[in-house]
């Protein structure tokens, strides 16, 4: 039984420059890497990502505690743990943490660890991850491809976060990768033709200055026809409002029919049916703010059996959080973030409790990213039929894309895309 040898955090940058963590595993005879993504739109729910707060580095935002952390505590700890009992290591990191939120040794360190070790386990057992997530596992996700950002992702102007396209009627992960890129390409041609600027957000889409959401959902659908498809029936629409941002003391304020308005969640909820009925959107994630409960069971009654609603900054990847979903009935839908929760144990427990209650699950990156691929991986392994990694544009994003493509090749004839069964609304 192979153990590890030695674990080596540094601290390295993300897809915004910020520092994050990076932890290698090492044991006799393999080693594996990972880094740690960060989020912009951070739910207040969260673990915590533990930073320096020293300001003379990195404006306060370092991570050397947090690599201080895995070189010298848990590292003396986890040195001669065996590579493959993943759950044991998780254990004994939640346990070393002993916090709810892991504050103590940083859910950033945690993380770090917990995913290096597990792709160790890979590397020793002669497998890609996928495969010693879900050893049988052969369904492509559906990418929710984020073309246009806003929110605090951009400076558009626009509330809404994420307005992404859902190639959810292509044949094969492959041919839904292409088309989302032509899209992305054509939809670049439009923004250029109006003379604005065809510079991309901190997810790689566009972010033009429009009036109006609405404007902003024309121009995707000018983009996807021109491109040669059709709206409603090889390419849909879906949105992350991330409303937590915009909202203050029961009022969201938000550009609605083209005019700043502060309004109370019924009508909010008004809007986004109005935007339903006009355009083919087939997923809306944190329609509403992360606390407010009231204003997400009214979103749910109303829209909850038409459409995926998704909870990102609600849920935070949080088993206690999203049972509270299943008992109130609120939302249909979970997004699945490593980091909200800190651990790989923790995040593939919340996602069987999902299925179980047939919510559906969207595996999604950060807004600030790197090299690091885990997330393909995960979203085949656990076959939930759908990812989140931005748009067709820089590395950081792209990466998880082409990641899929190599695990789609790979895996042959088995290779099923989750297409539209992936949305039970479809
Ligand atoms: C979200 C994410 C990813 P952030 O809100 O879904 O798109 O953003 O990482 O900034 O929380
Ligand atoms: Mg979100």
């Amino acid at each position: 039984m192979p153990t590890i040898k030695n674990l080596i955090a540094r601290e390295v940058l993300d897809s915004r420059g910020n520092p994050t963590i990076e932890v290698v595993a090492e044991s006799e005879r393999q080693r594996a890497w990972a880094i740690v993504p960060s989020g912009a739109s951070t739910g207040a729910h969260e673990a915590l990502e533990l930073r320096d707060g020293d300001q003379r580095r990195f404006g306060g935002k370092g991570v050397l505690k947090a690599v201080n952390h895995v070189n010298n505590k848990i590292k003396r700890k986890v040195r001669g743990m065996k590579v493959h009992n993943q759950q044991a290591i998780d254990e004994l990191l939640i346990t070393m943490d002993g916090t709810e939120n892991k504050s103590n040794l940083g859910a950033n360190a945690i993380l770090g660890v917990s995913l290096a070790c597990a792709k160790l386990a890979a590397a020793e057992a002669g497998v890609p991850l996928y495969k010693s997530i879900g050893d049988r596992a052969a369904l492509l996700p559906v990418p929710m491809m984020n073309v246009m950002n806003g929110g605090v992702h951009a400076n558009s102007g626009l509330e809404f976060q994420e307005i992404m396209i859902v190639p959810a009627g292509a044949a094969t992960f492959r041919e839904a990768l292409r088309m989302g890129a032509e899209i992305f390409h054509t939809l670049q041609k439009l923004i250029g033709e109006k003379h604005m600027p065809t510079t991309v957000g901190d997810e790689g889409g566009f972010a033009p200055p429009l009036k109006s959401h609405e404007a902003a959902l024309d121009l995707l659908m000018k983009a996807i026809e021109k491109a040669g498809y059709k709206a409603g029936q090889n390419v849909w629409l879906a949105l992350d409002v991330a409303a937590s941002e915009f909202y203050s003391r029961g009022v969201y304020n938000l550009k609605m029919n083209g005019a700043q308005k502060k309004v109370k969640a019924p009508e909010l909820i008004g809007y986004f049916e109005k935007l339903v009925h006009k355009y083919p959107i087939v997923s809306i994630e944190d329609g509403c703010a992360e606390d407010d409960w009231d204003g997400w069971k009214g979103l749910t009654d109303r829209l909850g059996n038409k459409m995926q609603l998704v909870g990102d900054d609600l849920f935070v990847t949080n088993p206690k959080r999203l049972q509270m979903g299943f008992d109130e009935h609120i939302a249909n839908s979970i997004l699945i973030k490593l980091n909200q929760i800190g651990t790989l144990s923790e995040t593939l427990d919340v996602m069987r409790m999902a299925r179980q209650h047939k919510y559906t699950q969207v595996v999604s990156h950060r807004s600030g990213e790197s090299e690091d691929t885990t997330i393909a991986h995960l979203a085949v392994g656990m076959e939930t039929g759908q990812i989140k990694t931005g748009s067709l544009s820089r590395s950081d994003r792209v990466a998880k894309y082409n990641e899929l493509l190599r695990i789609e090749e790979e895996l042959g004839r088995r290779a099923r895309y989750a297409g539209k069964n992936a949305f039970a609304k479809i």
